[in-house]
């Protein structure tokens, strides 16, 4: 396989100031004539030929400067096209069948609509061009098809033209005046219906907001639109950022193999981040919609006026614009339980990323299929870099950097390393260390010690960077860490301090402590680091009910759990310590429970256990067996122990109605956490609160909570409540979604029956990713049912992955990771895993997205 590395960049041989498209639509036969402007680079050393990228096209006519032309060739998918002087108009012919484009990029059929997805090299599915992010030119765009089929027809920037056609045809001409890599190029036509609304920018530009659904869909665009003006607002004072056309469009489309596309002036998104009443989506829901609302939104900026100039950059963009909707997400509700929940992300997705056989840099050295790399490392990981150089900046400071960085590059394809120069010299730092976070992967292991001697506190920090593939050694890096010292009499500390430890070995000295105080580190998870620090529960239970920083409360309280399930699954637990942990973790837990000063979301967040996923993390060899059982044992003792105290609070928030606010969101929250644990620990009298809940839900956050539940405990009420769910909800594809999901994720002991049937439901379809990730990815996450003992479900998504990569290789690919971390696994299920590994890269003829991270998950 071919490899490709950042270190062959060469600037583009030629570029292609401006193209006009034309686009005669069909959904089974699209006609695509492209002209290109294009002009011999300066600062290219390219010869006379003109490379385009194609991929699955062929040339049906060439021109050159208006005369055809024979001389161009093939090479495997690209053409190759000879010419004599410095600049010419290129004009190429191609069509494509959208209907018959299960991949889902480049140009394809939804449910009668057509649309494109050209990130990250779709573009070349759709016409030859220079299919590179740092090829920009300006768009004209003009298409024309049947007027009922397609009412509306988009593209990126304004739409100049419009009219009539012979035959029931009829046509429209966009412009987008701003330059643009072909990723961002989009069009879309169908018939769909908008959600009309302005924003007034700051400078005074009144823009049409529109987001088109399919009819029907419309009544469920406002929290979207709400989103939209918010994040708008929202980047001009955070950021300064303003929009920038007199348009902007949202299409929501159903098969989508993402969360959604930024281009340009024309976001496409997938359904499920577009469509949200109380009846069919849960709080989750509404809050994932903002925030990828407002990523997309805030790629504007960070990603489109300054793009990439090649795709190991994709960082530049993605860890930036993550960031920058984790802000937003902050600011709009509780900043508190954002980090939390972005944390728990981090650990649960990236860490395993980080330590198993596919860790790679957040600025990547190579790769072979680029859309493998659209991965937690590159965005969240990348996110809690620039965090880092926040978090070390301070915000003001930080904003005068970004906005070097926006001023020096606007227009420019640039790259990590022109941001880090930005925001060293507009924020004042000097991050030369600093630059290994983009070099080098592998999550930083810290190990800390305290001491205390007459008034001086001594804190000696170790750090070491673990080895991954191809990368056997690495150095230390500056790790900004946040922490206070507590007196454990008044429980107050002297202001929170921040510390760089950027050597293998380092020692902190703070005086006037004359009590050995309780520390705080990595308050706020100022660096995304794993920190392994010795000290008595008892400082653990009394920062888990002190700390006046809600993350390191509640890692406090995680903490406490963590080590006491490590203990438990590592078998080196005694009675009396087992006795002494509960005795301890149901204190912090009560806590909690009577904490008057937390508000309702924030203690739903404290009581959530550590995932499967983040504990299996802590060990070298984990048992994913022993890991969930003993997690459910803490659980359902938990409920046994707390009770009457659960019972209470599950009435307490049942009677709160249902609203949008902060503390009716907060009681739903707690509604969720209580019958969790009531669940494991009394499941009948969980099972009746279920039904009720269930029962009197008016909204999705109940009604999903409570099926949860049953759907893990056995009895006529689950199918009774499942089947119930379905019929309700049976026109809904995204709540049949969560009805798919529901029950591949569940805690039921016949999970693996449940799925191979549900596999044949007729509501499965292997051509919607929204779809098969509802099953099988809540499979792959389920540990007890994924990494059964006999291996089937390891079959299951092999066999998934053989099935589905002929129709859509880069959906496929995403389930080979949950294989890939055999090395991590116990050696008989490790063996299981790699024979299903084998047996997919055994298949003939794999995409390029599945053998790439099949082979290295190998390796
Ligand atoms: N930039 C797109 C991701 C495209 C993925 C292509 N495989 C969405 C986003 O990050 O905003
Ligand atoms: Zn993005």
């Amino acid at each position: 396989p071919q490899v490709i590395r950042r270190e062959d960049y060469q600037a583009p041989a030629w570029l292609v100031p401006d193209i006009a498209l034309e686009f005669a639509l069909g959904l089974e036969l699209t006609h695509v004539t492209a002209r290109l402007s294009v002009r011999r680079n300066a600062e290219g050393n390219g010869g006379a030929t003109l490379r385009l990228n194609g991929d699955q096209i062929t040339p049906l006519a060439v021109r050159v400067d208006g005369a055809a032309v024979n001389d161009w060739r093939l090479d495997g998918p690209d053409l190759l096209l000879p010419l004599t002087g410095d600049a010419h108009e290129v004009e190429i012919e191609t069509q494509v069948n959208p209907a018959a484009n299960s991949q889902l990029m480049g140009l394809y059929a939804s449910h009668g609509m057509l649309c494109t997805q050209c990130e990250a090299e779709g573009f070349r599915r759709i016409t030859f061009f220079p299919d590179r992010p740092d090829v920009l030119s300006t768009y004209r765009v003009r298409m024309s098809g049947d007027k009922a089929t397609f009412p509306v027809l988009l593209s990126n920037g304004n739409c100049e033209a419009q009219g009539e056609g012979a035959d029931g045809t009829h046509w429209a001409e966009w412009h987008d005046p701003w330059p643009k890599p072909c990723y961002l190029f989009a069009l879309v036509a169908g018939d769909l219906v908008a959600n009309h609304d302005t924003f007034t920018t700051m400078s005074g530009r009144k823009v049409d907001l529109n987001i088109w659904v399919r009819k029907g869909d419309e009544a469920r665009t406002s929290h979207a639109m709400d989103s939209l003006k918010a994040s708008m607002k929202w980047d001009e004072e955070a950021f300064g950022r303003e929009y920038d056309l007199d348009l902007f469009n949202i299409v929501a489309v159903s098969d989508f193999n993402m969360g959604a596309m930024e281009n340009k002036g024309l976001n496409v998104f997938n359904t499920r981040y577009v469509l949200a009443d109380p009846e069919t989506a849960t709080d989750a829901d509404y809050d994932a919609i903002e925030g990828v609302i407002g990523h997309e939104y805030f790629h504007n900026w960070s990603g489109n006026r300054v793009t990439c100039r090649d795709w190991f950059q994709l960082s530049l963009k993605e860890g930036f614009t993550v960031l920058r909707d984790q802000l937003f997400s902050a600011d709009m509700g509780s900043p508190a339980v954002k980090r939390i929940e972005d944390v728990r992300v981090l650990r649960s997705a990236q860490y395993p990323e980080d330590s198993g056989p596919l860790a790679h840099p957040i600025r990547p050295d190579s790769y072979q299929e680029i859309s493998n790399f659209y991965t937690a490392t590159v965005y969240n990981k990348g996110a809690e870099v620039i965090r880092m150089m926040r978090t070390m900046a301070g915000p003001e400071r930080f904003r005068a950097g970004t906005d070097l960085y926006f001023d020096r590059h606007d227009g420019e394809a640039a790259t990590c390393e022109d941001f880090v120069n930005a925001i060293e010299e507009g924020a004042g730092l000097d991050l030369a260390q600093f630059r290994l976070w983009y070099a080098q992967a592998g999550t930083p292991q810290v190990s800390a010690s305290a001491g205390h001697a007459g008034d001086s506190v001594t804190l000696k920090l170790t750090q070491t960077v673990p080895a991954t593939p191809g990368q056997p050694a690495k150095q230390p890096m500056p790790i900004p860490l946040k922490l206070a010292l507590f007196d454990r009499e008044t429980g107050q500390h002297n202001g929170e301090e921040l510390i760089i430890l950027d050597k293998a070995e380092q020692t902190f000295t703070f005086k006037g402590y004359l009590r050995p105080p309780v520390l705080s580190i990595n308050r706020g998870f100022s660096a995304p680091v794993a920190i392994d620090f010795e000290r008595p529960v008892e400082d653990l239970v009394f920062l888990a009910a002190n700390d006046d920083d809600p993350f390191a409360r509640y890692e406090a309280m995680q903490s406490l759990i963590v080590r006491h399930l490590i203990a438990g699954v590592g078998g080196s637990l005694g009675e009396r310590q087992r006795q002494a942990d509960r005795a301890a973790i149901a204190q912090a837990f009560e806590a909690v429970l009577a904490d008057e000063s937390l508000d309702d979301l924030m203690r739903g967040e404290l009581m959530i256990l550590p995932a499967e996923g983040y504990l299996a993390e802590q060990f070298l060899v984990a048992d994913p067996t022993a890991i969930h059982a003993e997690r459910e044992a803490l659980k359902a003792w938990l409920g046994r122990e707390l009770k009457d105290r659960l019972t209470q609070l599950h009435d307490r928030v049942s009677a709160v109605p249902y609203s949008r606010d902060a503390a009716a969101r907060g009681a739903r929250k707690l509604k969720m956490q209580a019958l969790i644990y009531l669940a494991a620990g009394a499941p009948e009298d969980a099972k009746r609160r279920a039904i009720a809940q269930y029962r009197q839900a008016d909204n999705m956050t109940d009604r999903q909570g409570a099926v949860m539940v049953l759907a893990g405990l056995d009895g006529p009420e689950r199918r009774e409540a499942l089947a119930d769910f379905h019929d309700r909800y049976s026109g809904n594809a995204l709540v049949l979604d969560k009805w798919f999901s529901l029950q591949a994720g569940s805690l039921h002991p016949d999970v693996l029956d449940h799925v191979r049937a549900l596999a044949e439901h007729s509501d499965f379809t292997m051509s919607n990713p929204n779809r098969v990730r509802a099953l099988y990815m809540a499979l792959a996450m389920n540990a007890q049912a994924f990494h059964a003992a006999s291996g089937e479900g390891y079959r299951m998504i092999g066999d998934l992955i053989r099935k589905l990569d002929p129709i859509n290789p880069q959906t496929a690919a995403r389930f080979v990771p949950s294989l890939g971390r055999w090395r991590r696994i116990e050696p008989r299920r490790a063996a299981l895993m790699r024979a299903e590994l084998e047996r997919i890269a055994a298949e003939p003829s794999l995409s390029r997205d599945v053998l790439e991270q099949v082979t290295k998950s190998l390796d």
